[in-house]
């Protein structure tokens, strides 16, 4: 059986995603793709053998789309995953759910009275062999229970332009939802903290930021965003247990020491260290649509949970205050 998969926004991450589920996935081709760039759309289609159409609706609607892989910029997310949703098509969502928490909560609701889980969204560190691997080194048999994380996430240059406010829905939010999976706990609140600017930063903006954060059974978590780091792209997480320390480093390269000096080398951004995790979520979509299996990853009720925290995180950057965290039942569709 294979799952034919339509693609909405064929851009850097699309065009990944559709190449992985084309050559390096299996179970699953691209039949249909849209983009607003009509070219860049029609080259990618006749790359893959598939079809371009001119609206994203064109996409979900096809008899030869099974699937739906929502690829397209951030705040067109919760409009085309409502979009799917009313088409009954199970759907991949790139992360954010959306930019703020309105838009996700409304993605959230047609979920919930459709009564079933047809939105998996794409945060891929979920599927990550160096989180995966840290995740497993927690609990009783392992360094004990997190009392502490602390991560950094570092660009190169900040892919979209620098904003601030971007740093924190579309960048931060990688690690407001990884550390509550390694937790599996909630934050009680979160804590913006701006200082001193990089050389790159523009004026009016600010980068790095720090995030604050505490879940409810009380784990510090720290993030430091930085994304004008010019070093290269680097992402680390280091969880100090009851009873030990787990850290990832760039798990994936290779470290040596010579001249009295140890290291390994940066990718310049996130699709060359990921691109293992990108490939497991999209083997692990396809899947559980083939099996039926329930979903692997992140739900439309993490992808919300995680848009609260991220618009109590811009808020606290707004206004310099720590922000409670307060999330709704969760509905008895996720538990
Ligand atoms: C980008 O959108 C991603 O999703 C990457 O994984 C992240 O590391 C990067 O900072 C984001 O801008």
């Amino acid at each position: 059986m294979t799952i034919r998969v339509g693609l909405i926004g064929a851009g850097n991450i699309g065009t990944s995603h559709a190449r992985d589920l084309e050559l390096r996935v299996a179970g699953s081709e691209i039949s249909v793709i849209y983009d607003f760039d009509e070219v860049r759309a029609a080259e990618l289609a006749s790359e893959l053998e598939a079809r371009a159409v001119p609206s994203y609706q064109e996409v979900i609607d096809a008899d030869d789309v099974d699937a739906v892989l929502i690829a397209s910029p951030d705040h067109f997310h919760a409009e085309q995953a409502l979009a799917c949703l009313a088409a009954g098509k199970p759907t991949l969502c790139e992360k954010p759910l959306a930019p703020t928490e309105d838009d996700a909560h409304a993605v959230l609701d047609a979920e919930v009275a459709l009564g079933k889980q047809l939105i998996m969204m794409g945060f891929m560190r979920r599927f990550d062999p160096g989180y995966v691997e840290l995740k497993g080194q927690l609990g009783v048999e392992g360094i004990g229970d997190p009392l502490i994380i602390r991560n950094s996430h570092r660009n190169e240059i900040a892919p979209y332009g620098l904003d601030s406010e971007l740093s924190i829905t579309n960048a931060a939010i990688h690690e407001i939802d990884i550390n509550r999976w390694l937790t599996d706990d909630e934050y009680a609140w979160v804590e913006v903290i701006t200082g001193r600017n990089g050389p790159l930063t523009p004026q009016g903006q600010h980068d790095p930021l720090f995030l604050l954060l505490k879940t409810r059974a009380g784990t510090i978590v720290d993030v430091e965003m930085y994304v004008q780091a010019q070093l290269g792209y680097e992402v680390t997480c280091a969880v100090t247990g009851g009873t030990g320390v787990a850290e990832m480093a760039d798990g994936s390269y290779v470290t040596t020491a010579r001249a009295l000096h140890r290291g390994h080398r940066l990718p310049k951004q996130w699709l060359g260290r990921f691109q293992d995790a990108y490939r497991l979520q999209l083997q692990g979509w396809i899947t559980h649509l083939e099996t039926g299996s329930s979903i692997p990853g992140a739900s439309a009720w993490d992808g919300f949970v995680d848009a609260v925290v991220a618009t109590r995180a811009v808020e606290s950057l707004r206004s310099g205050e720590r922000v409670p965290v307060v999330l709704p039942e969760k509905p008895a569709l996720y538990v």
